[in-house]
């Protein structure tokens, strides 16, 4: 018929090998870009029908972020800039595991089941990162989203529109959709409108930082070889000279993520190859799509100092506890973490500061929503991805307050830097650039120095490590991936090994963007958290099917 060969002769320019079955993860598909070119046109007919369900404008964002340069991946944004629902991840699923003469009984499937209206306009943003696979990966998930459904599906006349907006950070694209999909209210859904309310909030911010002198406004940042350097580059003349930037590895000669970037910083604890580093002064890192930051410092003695996900939400939610209090506002805030949270965080926050804290799984969505229960959620994973949520409740307050006209000065200033921090941060995704200024505006804020937000509490010495097996899919968790259900015996087995150890803990997981398992262990001294992460990786060998040689001790 008609409408099959015009499957069969659309869909065959972007075949999918047979037999491959890629599953939607943490953070969308990844896995080597030459295995992606189906997906990513199947992506775009599922953004299209995305949008006509919601009747709003979808992103669809062709990255894979901090993995090695070779990967790709894609991850599909919801319309209030969000990730997409657990139900059409595994629509994605579905569809990206159909074989070719499937395809449309998938799609008959995924239409039939949300009963949705062929003849609804389709609106998708596609954006791209600096991989040089992404320009053609994203031309196919362009193919997908133009295809004519109506000659493919002999369904109602179908208009789809999408804007392509190139080169952008992952967390530019969130921004964007959602600014398109409030009609303007969020913001304006440009690259420039973007820099513009960033940029004149974090001004306005470092206006009430008197004392700041020149060499506390310089930060170095290394780009990570990718997206994010090109982007601060972009935003800089909007800055005046409010920070000074000093960017390395900016993509002009190194490689995406090899020896830079957010990923290797926090999990090599050592500073990124490419990077001039003097003592005591400030640096970040991004990753490579720009959606996680770390910063960290060398000391006198060359040691090094890293200041990850945990200390950012511990500096943020600090300055946000502190103006609540000055504004007299009565709005209860919280910080979701997920395992990997150092110890010593959570104790700090819970204990001393006596803000709620909520543990999730891994991967920005489960923190997000966790976040959305409170008048304000501060999100950090420890590697350094995340944001803050205000409510709607929470924002008007905080701006009935500040145009007051009988309020004190000292609560209106308060209410009034709470409204800029509201309007400097990203609240759709983490997002490297927007939570670099919310940190450099706090810090000048409180004229604090690098050394003394790492000096708020000591983290536990820890390590993590990666453990192939033939497949990860055995190991099952609970407890917010804090302890594991199966393979059988090896809960066990961490248990055990955890009691040798003192202030010890340790768990693994199967990892939602990389072919390997994660171990994770913290224990009082170095020594103690690298044993453990040794012996509890050798248990996931043994017990879970590992491949390759034996995991070898660090030392
Ligand atoms: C993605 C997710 C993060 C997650 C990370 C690692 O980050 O967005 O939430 O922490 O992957 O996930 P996993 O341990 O499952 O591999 P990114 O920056 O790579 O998109």
């Amino acid at each position: 018929m008609a409408q099959f060969e015009e499957v069969s002769k659309q869909s065959s320019q972007h075949p999918k090998p047979a037999g491959l079955v890629l599953q939607y993860g943490t953070a969308g598909f990844r896995t080597n870009a030459k295995h992606l070119d189906h997906i990513m046109f199947r992506m775009g007919l599922l953004a299209t029908l995305r949008s006509k369900k919601t009747k709003a404008t979808i992103g669809v964002m062709v990255t894979a972020s901090h993995n090695p340069e070779e990967d790709n991946g894609v991850k599909l944004i919801d319309p209030m800039g969000e990730m997409v629902t657990p139900a059409w991840e595994g629509y994605a699923t579905q569809l990206a595991n159909a074989e070719q003469g499937d395809l449309l009984t998938a799609l008959k499937d995924i239409i039939e089941k949300e009963s949705i209206n062929m003849s609804q306009e389709a609106n998708v943003f596609v954006g791209k990162d600096t991989r040089s696979s992404s320009a053609s990966l994203s031309q196919a998930v362009l193919d997908g989203v133009l295809l004519n459904f109506d000659s493919f599906l002999n369904f109602f006349l179908h208009f789809s529109h999408h804007f392509y907006y190139g080169l952008v950070t992952t967390p530019q694209l969130h921004y964007m959709v959602c600014c398109q999909n409030t009609q303007g209210k969020y913001g304006e859904a440009t690259i420039e409108g973007y820099y513009r309310k960033l940029c004149q909030a974090f001004i306005q911010l470092t206006k009430n930082a008197s004392n700041c002198t020149d060499d506390q406004k310089h930060l170095s940042v290394d780009g990570a070889n990718g997206i994010g350097a090109l982007k601060v580059r972009e935003m800089e003349s909007h800055l005046r000279r409010e920070l000074q930037i000093s960017l390395f590895n900016d993509g002009s000669k190194g490689k995406l993520n090899h020896q830079c970037g957010a990923d290797f910083v926090k999990v090599q604890q050592k500073p990124p190859t490419g990077i001039n580093i003097n003592p005591g002064e400030r640096c970040c890192s991004f990753d490579g799509d720009a959606d996680r930051i770390v910063y960290y410092y060398t000391d006198s003695d060359g040691q090094f100092h890293l200041l990850d996900g945990d200390k950012i939400a511990t500096l943020i939610s600090t300055f946000l506890k502190e103006l609540l209090t000055q504004a007299g506002l009565d709005l209860k805030i919280a910080v979701v973490q997920t395992a990997y949270a150092n110890g010593s965080s959570t104790h700090y926050l819970e204990d001393t500061m006596k803000v709620i804290v909520r543990c999730t799984k891994t991967g920005v969505k489960h923190l997000h929503h966790a976040a959305q229960e409170f008048d304000i959620g501060v999100y950090f994973e420890a590697n350094g991805h995340g944001t803050v949520l205000f409510s709607k409740v929470a924002e008007e307050k905080i701006q009935q307050l500040a145009e007051d006209p009988n309020m004190n000065d000292e609560r209106k200033r308060a209410a009034r830097l709470l409204q800029n921090t509201i309007n400097v941060i990203n609240q759709t995704v983490g997002d490297a650039i927007s939570d670099m200024l919310l940190i450099e505006a706090i810090l000048a804020i409180r004229g604090m120095t690098v050394q003394q937000w790492d000096a708020i509490y000591s983290d536990l010495p820890n390590r993590q490590l990666k453990v192939k097996v033939s497949d990860r899919r055995v190991i099952d968790t609970t407890d917010a991936e804090r302890r594991a259900v199966s393979p059988a015996g090896l809960q066990e087995a961490i248990d055990t090994l955890v009691k040798k150890h003192r202030l010890a803990r340790s768990f693994v997981r199967p990892s939602g963007t990389e072919d390997v398992v994660r171990v994770y262990a913290e224990a009082e001294t170095q020594e103690s958290a690298d044993s453990l992460a040794h012996e509890v990786s050798l248990a996931v060998y043994r017990l879970a099917g590992g491949v390759g040689d034996e995991p070898k001790p660090l030392h």
